[in-house]
This record gives structure tokens, sequence and C-alpha cells, in this order.
């Protein structure tokens, strides 16, 4: 399976206050699928991001994203959302990167750096035996000069598996997160891409050679993977001039002290008899609303992963603040998808903004998904206005 028999699917490029027009046409033979904006903030009714809609086989559907003017930049990716053959058509292939250009490419040190997509798809059985694809191919080679900085965007598109990235011989400058600018670069040595996410980074190349970028051997018990090549970093040519890295990259809202209305404790949970996966003790029904919330409030969420198994938790249409993982305070960062990890627990902040309407949460683990791990938000614009709820935060404001 795939769109337009590509895989990955086209890339679909576009502006803050654009519209995009998309329209679906299912060739599948058989099988019902849709198409979900992932991390993009745009109304999740009608023919926008509305994971409620089936197209049926051979029928077609119209979609239309508005991409709110003061949109963030950054890397964002379609694929098919219908409930219970999400995994299969994702793991065949259907995803593609949906790119918004803007403020990220105008930032000082940003601006005019060699740019590469990396869409990490697989693992998919050929006739090499088991194989990952990076934009389509396997272990493709990465032209860079002694010295350049260049700025990749890196996707993990897999249905179900992780990526431990790392780069031999080289640190990583982290500039975004799933779309979302940082305040600050921050360093890492390896970077955990859980299925969904996206992350924005710089890299300079060292001295002329060639270095591998892996996935490191990662997890344990049903989710232990090894080690795997993605691409080479092939290092030659003319030394490139030096360049800065840049101390600041765009700010953002940090929701540390803001008025909180609503607190929701959410669990994820793997039981030994059907439903297998759950949220909050119940599988996914399209017919339910797990969870009601004002338009335009405030909530912090504290998530629980009740299983010993990582959970990348995805809500759409609006990202979140990640304020703590494990009890341990986090800077200031939005995700729209974040690991769970074993037995642990996150707590987040977010608004809904502009947008009513029925959307989900879930596990990005599409095998999770599929079978029960997700669960429905509705937003709705009352006229009452939002009441703050009493009691102490579950993150304490500082000083
Ligand atoms: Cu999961």
């Amino acid at each position: 399976v795939s769109y337009e028999g590509m895989v990955p699917g086209l890339t679909l490029r576009a502006r803050p206050g654009e519209t995009l027009r998309v329209r679906l046409d299912n060739g599948l033979g058989g099988q019902i699928t849709n198409l979900h904006t992932h991390g993009l903030h745009v109304s999740p009714s009608g023919n926008s991001d509305n994971v409620f809609v089936h197209v049926e086989p051979d029928e077609s559907f119209q979609y239309e994203f508005v991409i709110p003017e003061n949109h963030t930049s950054g890397l964002y990716w379609y694929h098919p959302h219908h409930h219970g053959n999400s995994m299969q058509q994702v793991a065949g292939g259907m995803a593609g990167a949906i790119i918004i250009d803007g403020e990220l490419n105008e930032v000082a040190g940003i601006a005019g750096l060699r740019e590469r997509l990396l869409f990490l798809q697989g693992p998919f059985f050929g006739d090499d035996g088991i194989e990952y694809l990076v934009n389509g191919v396997q272990t493709p080679a990465i032209a860079m000069r002694p010295g350049e900085r260049q700025c990749w965007r890196i996707a993990n598109a897999n249905a179900n598996g992780y990526y431990l990235l790392s780069l031999s011989g080289h640190d990583f400058d982290i500039i975004s997160l799933d779309g979302n600018p940082l305040p600050v670069p921050r360093r890492e040595d390896t970077i955990l891409l859980g299925p969904g996410e996206r992350v924005g980074i710089l890299v300079v190349a060292s001295d002329a050679g060639q270095y591998q970028l892996r996935s490191l051997a990662w997890g344990d018990g049903a989710q232990q993977q090894d080690e795997f090549l993605l691409a080479t970093a092939v290092v030659m040519g003319e030394p490139a001039a030096s360049s800065l890295l840049p101390a600041a990259v765009l700010p953002l809202e940090d929701l540390t002290g803001a008025v909180i209305d609503q607190r929701r404790s959410i669990s994820f949970e793997i039981n030994s008899t059907d439903p297998y996966y759950t949220v909050n003790g119940q599988a996914f029904d399209p017919d339910r609303v797990d969870q009601v919330v004002q338009l335009g409030s405030t909530e912090e969420w504290l998530i629980r992963n009740e299983s010993d198994e990582w959970h990348p938790f995805h809500i759409h249409v609006n990202d979140f603040q990640l304020m703590a993982v494990n009890g341990e305070r986090q800077p200031p960062q939005y995700h729209d998808t974040v690991s769970l990890p074993p037995r642990g627990e996150i707590i987040i902040r977010l608004r809904f903004l502009d947008f009513a309407g029925k959307f989900v949460y879930h596990c990005h683990i599409l095998a999770h998904e599929d079978f029960g791990m997700m669960a429905v938000v509705e937003v709705v614009d009352g006229d009452e206005a939002a009441t703050p709820v009493a009691g102490s935060s579950l993150v304490e404001a500082p000083g």
C-alpha cells in the first residue's frame, strides 16, 4: 500500500495562513482509510483533520486544512488513522512529510543552512530481509563538507518501532521537537525517537571520512530492538567556513505559571484479558466521549503508564508543554507526541485553542492503538467562564 505508488508519499509544503487541499482516492481494494495531519493545529471537524471520517473502498474524499497564520514552522506528517487498520496501512508505507515553512527558516544561524529531511520508515520485509528506509531507500549517503553545519529534520514514521539515533563521532544540537522550536539548542549524543515523533537538529560535519547514522540497540522484552544502520554521512570536499551555533532558536509560551482550569488523570494499561489495550480502563469507542474540555481552557494532565512497555502518548490538534517526567521537571518544550516510560508518568499542560470539536489522544504504537489504546476528547464552546479548579498543582510553580 502507498500514496500515489510512492514510499514515502509526496512531501507537502505550505506556509502559515495557507490552505492545504488534498483529495484522497481510496484505491486500497477493500480497506477503509482516511487521512490525519499529525501535529498540525487545524480543525478536527468536517473535512479537516477529522479521524472519524471513513473513506470507503473506491470512494474519494476532499480534505481541506486551513493552517492558522500563527502556526509553528517545522516538520509534520500525514498518515491514515482509521481505527483497526492504521497499523497495516502505515506499516505498509502510507506516510508522508508535511513541512510548514516560516519563522524557523529565518532564525540567524539556521537560515541558509543546508536542509535535509530524513523520513524514517520500516521495518519492511524485502528481498534482502528486513529493510529500514530513509526517504524510501536503504542506507543512503548524506553528503557533507568538513566543518559544514547542516539542518536535519527527522521523522519516525514507523508503525511501532523506536529509533535510538546516533551518528558516530558527532553530537546533535536539537532545535525543535515535533515541529515546536526549542528556546535554545540542546546538545545530545543520542536521541530516542518514538513512533510519530520528529526532531530538528543541527549537525556539524567532522573531518573527511564516513560516519554511520545508526539506531542503537534499545528496549526490553517485547520491545527489544537490535542495532541497525540507517545512513552514512560522507564528509568530503572543500572545508566549509565555520559557523556559529545559534544561541537562541525561538521563544515559546511557558505554561509554568499559567492558571489551570482543569486537571485530569489519564492512564495507559495493558491487560491480560480482553480488552488488552486500554486508556483509563476502557478500549476506544468512537461513540463515547472520554473527556469534555472547554474551548480556550488551560489544563494539566497527569498521564501514567501502568504497563511494562513504552507508550508514545499523542494528542491531536493541540500540542502540549511537557512539564515533568517521572517527577523530574523538564526545561520548556512542546511536543505532540512524547514517550511514557514503563511504569512511569508524565505531566503535561495544554491549551485547547481555536477549535471546538472531537478528536483523539492515544498511544502511537499503532499495534496498541488499533487494539484500543485510544480515547476521545471533545472541546466545547461553552458560554460560562471556566472556573479554575481548587487544589494544589501537580507541578509546583517556581519560587
Ligand atoms: Cu502503546
